[in-house]
């Protein structure tokens, strides 16, 4: 072994949570840049997203989960599955709470299999920006802290990146020796293509209405760099139906030159280079029970 180990720290930390508690939001907030994508919809997180974050001497690899919540299609038992998996590998396991939220059903489903699973988590109170009366907050911990299993709470914003700090300090603290397993400038281990098929599925959250979302994926088949810096995407968006395709190309191809344009935004900020994307739309049935489809995101089935 490396005769540096006894000085470096590294461990893994799991994000879980209700659906939209706002994991991936944090995750985005602790790294400093989106590896995770986000959405005011549920379920929109489909795999375990690593983050890395680096503290003095210590080195977090963030697990994002999907949402806990009572599954029914394969897709859904898959992403339940990686979310459950990724509190298995972890070190520590972060509870993340919508406070103003408070205790639902989901969290209430977490805290009873954390109790069954005989592990401590550690309580984080989301959303604090949207809690006018502090004391409701008090008051939401201490009812927490009755169920006896969280070590400790922190409150934040992940949105506005308040206690982040505090909280990313008091994690590495907590790292168990051993060397890093990242290189200390990565942010993910996520493959480029699937980030970028990532970022454009999240817009298809904030364009879609409804269902159709849920009946998508992306993928990335064309990555080119060109000569001048910029990069050349070529992606296809699966739905299920033919009808599917037609709302998702819209009027004279309105709309998929909307998404296209958002998500090329996107993408030339977080990969900081130019980006040309071309979008194609493929209709692929069951694309939900598809277990290649799963494996690209490594979901088991
Ligand atoms: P996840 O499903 O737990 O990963 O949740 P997301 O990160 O996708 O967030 C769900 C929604 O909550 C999104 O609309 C976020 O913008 C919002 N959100 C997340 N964190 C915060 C926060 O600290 N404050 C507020 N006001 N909104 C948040
Ligand atoms: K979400
Ligand atoms: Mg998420």
């Amino acid at each position: 072994p490396d005769q540096n180990d006894a000085l470096h720290r590294c461990g893994f930390v799991a994000l879980v949570g209700a659906p939209n508690a706002g994991k991936s939001t944090l995750l985005n907030q602790l790294v400093g840049t989106k590896v995770s994508i986000v959405s005011p919809k549920v379920q929109t997180t489909r795999s375990r997203v690593r983050g890395i974050v680096m503290a003095e001497d210590a080195q977090i690899v963030f697990i994002d989960t999907p949402g806990i919540f009572q599954p029914k299609r394969r897709l859904d038992r898959a992403m339940v599955k990686a979310a459950w998996g990724g509190a298995d590998d972890a070190d520590l396991i972060v509870l993340v709470i919508d406070a103003q939220q408070g205790i639902n059903d989901d969290v209430r489903l977490i805290i009873d299999n954390l109790k069954k699973q005989n592990r401590k988590a550690i309580l984080l109170l989301n959303k604090i920006d949207k809690v006018r009366d502090k004391e409701k907050l008090l008051h939401l911990s201490g009812e927490l802290f009755g169920e006896e299993i969280f070590t400790d709470v922190f409150m934040i914003s992940a949105k506005k990146g308040s206690g982040t700090q505090d909280f990313i300090n008091f994690l590495a603290a907590k790292m168990p020796n051993g060397p890093w397993m990242f290189p200390e400038d990565d942010v993910s281990d996520m493959p480029l293509r699937l980030l970028a098929a990532e970022i454009t599925r999240e817009k298809l959250y904030y364009q879609l209405q409804q269902e159709l979302p849920y009946s998508a994926t992306v993928e990335t088949e064309l990555w080119e760099e060109r000569k001048d810096g910029s990069v050349k995407l070529e992606q296809t968006i699966f739905v299920e139906r033919e009808g599917q395709k037609a709302i998702i190309l819209g009027k004279s191809g309105k709309r998929i030159k909307m998404l296209g344009t958002d998500a090329r935004k996107d993408l030339e900020a977080i990969f900081e280079r130019r980006v040309h994307l071309y979008l194609f739309v493929k209709v692929r049935e069951n694309w939900g029970d598809d277990p290649n489809r799963l494996a690209i995101w490594g979901l088991d089935h």
